[in-house]
């Protein structure tokens, strides 16, 4: 078999896409994403320009040796662009090779290690009525686990919470990233954080009993320092964890945070290689791996990751958001599904618009997501409706501080 084309389609059902799509002589084709939120056009570009032309009359099966030369081959390493477009290319050629197997892709890594895959939610609010209406109304559809973020007195606006969205109403696209020639500014006060959050966590404890795993994101905006006092204060309410919660350029800050809390620590969702955990993961120095397959360079390096974690007793918590594109998202199921140090998968939900564009066959019941039983990834693209979106330039937002300081996002 061989690669005959390698389209890159860049669309925007709701929000931007970049999947590349490979086609064989054999009629086989794959489908990869690429999607770099905010940053499309770069991992796009990189595609188009650099790396397709050197996949023209490669044979798809050859998995390991493409992500070699294109991974060693480019000379500079790394980076969230590179390793996007190398993503996209692992996934699509896993695609390929799934589908000539005529099985779903978790059979070609291993098998299923579970019936379903836990995923978690995201609930927020401006006020603890809000939050704890949005934490029920995740659990009437079905998630067992949920993500809790909550609007802070005197801060404007605060990643995470829903109701503060352009759109509002509890179920929305977060983040959708601003469709505007510039980023919107928003602002930012950690000790008015630090003096908020145990007191949401209280009431949703209070309201919804020990049993039910909890989780936030504080979105790398603390010192190591401040990072251990949250930690610390949220250990009454037993979160399942607490996520990015110091920049992640610094692995040794993790260090300082984990001698003083036992609450779990997952980072890692701009990480884009093994290295980025090297001492994480060694030193046990976290609980929870958070890459996305997407900008992780793919299934192949993501699973030599967690199989390295699984050695330190560290489980999986893939990214999830809605940048992920639904190609992402079962390359991910894929891979929870068939690893045995699978934790948890984040799980936001795509749009109607998005869903017509990215047919689907992975399923979400009871809580539990399922990658399907379709031969390869099993999402397919409709290129027709792909065509009704052309790209919108977007940007995510940024934080300032009262003193106009630019502050971490
Ligand atoms: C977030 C992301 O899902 C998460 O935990 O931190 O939504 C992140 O903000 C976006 O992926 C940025 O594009
Ligand atoms: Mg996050």
């Amino acid at each position: 078999m061989k690669i005959i084309a390698a389209d890159v389609i860049v669309s925007s059902p709701d929000r931007n896409f970049v999947t590349l799509k490979l086609t064989t002589d054999e009629g086989i084709t794959g489908l990869g994403d690429a999607t770099l939120n905010g940053r499309e056009l770069a991992a796009a570009t990189y595609l188009k320009e650099h790396v397709a032309p050197l996949l023209m009359g490669r044979d798809p099966h050859r998995i390991e040796d493409t992500w070699q030369f294109l991974y060693r081959g480019a000379y500079w390493r790394r980076g969230p662009v590179t390793m996007a477009a190398i993503a996209a290319v692992d996934v699509a050629l896993w695609d390929i090779k799934a589908k000539a197997a005529g099985m779903p892709l978790y059979q070609l890594l291993g098998g299923a290690s579970r019936n379903g895959i836990r995923a978690y939610g995201h609930a927020s609010g401006r006020d603890i009525p809000e939050i704890i209406d949005s934490v029920r109304e995740h659990l009437e559809l079905g998630y067992k686990s949920i993500r809790v973020q909550t609007a802070v007195p005197g801060i404007d606006s605060v990643y995470g919470v829903a109701a503060q969205s352009a759109e509002g109403g509890i179920r929305y696209d977060y983040e959708p990233a601003q469709r505007a020639a510039l980023p919107a500014e928003e602002d930012w006060d950690t000790r008015a954080y630090l003096r908020h959050i145990p007191t949401v966590f209280e009431a949703v404890r209070n309201e919804f009993g020990p049993e039910l795993p909890l989780l936030h994101d504080g979105h790398h905006r603390m010192t190591p320092m401040q990072a251990a006092k949250l930690g610390k204060a949220l250990e009454p309410y037993d979160l399942f964890w607490l996520e990015d919660c110091t920049p992640a350029e610094n692995q040794d800050a993790l260090r300082l945070v984990r001698q003083h809390t036992t609450t779990p620590l997952a980072i890692g969702e701009v990480f884009n290689t093994v290295w980025d955990y090297q001492t994480l993961i060694r030193e046990q120095l976290i609980d929870y791996v958070r890459s996305a397959v997407t900008h992780t360079g793919g299934i192949s390096p993501m699973k030599k990751i967690m199989d390295y974690a699984a050695q330190y007793q560290i489980k999986s918590g893939i990214h999830g958001p809605t940048d992920i594109s639904p190609v992402g998202m079962a390359a991910a199921l894929h891979l929870d599904l068939a690893i045995h140090n699978f934790g948890i998968q984040e799980y936001m939900r795509h749009g109607d618009l998005t869903n017509e564009v990215f047919e689907q066959s992975f399923t979400f019941e009871d809580g539990y997501l399922h990658p399907g039983n379709e031969p390869g990834l099993g999402v397919e693209l409709n290129e027709e409706a792909a065509a009704k979106h052309p790209y919108t330039p977007a940007y995510l937002p940024f934080n300032r501080l009262k003193d106009g300081t630019v502050h971490d996002w």
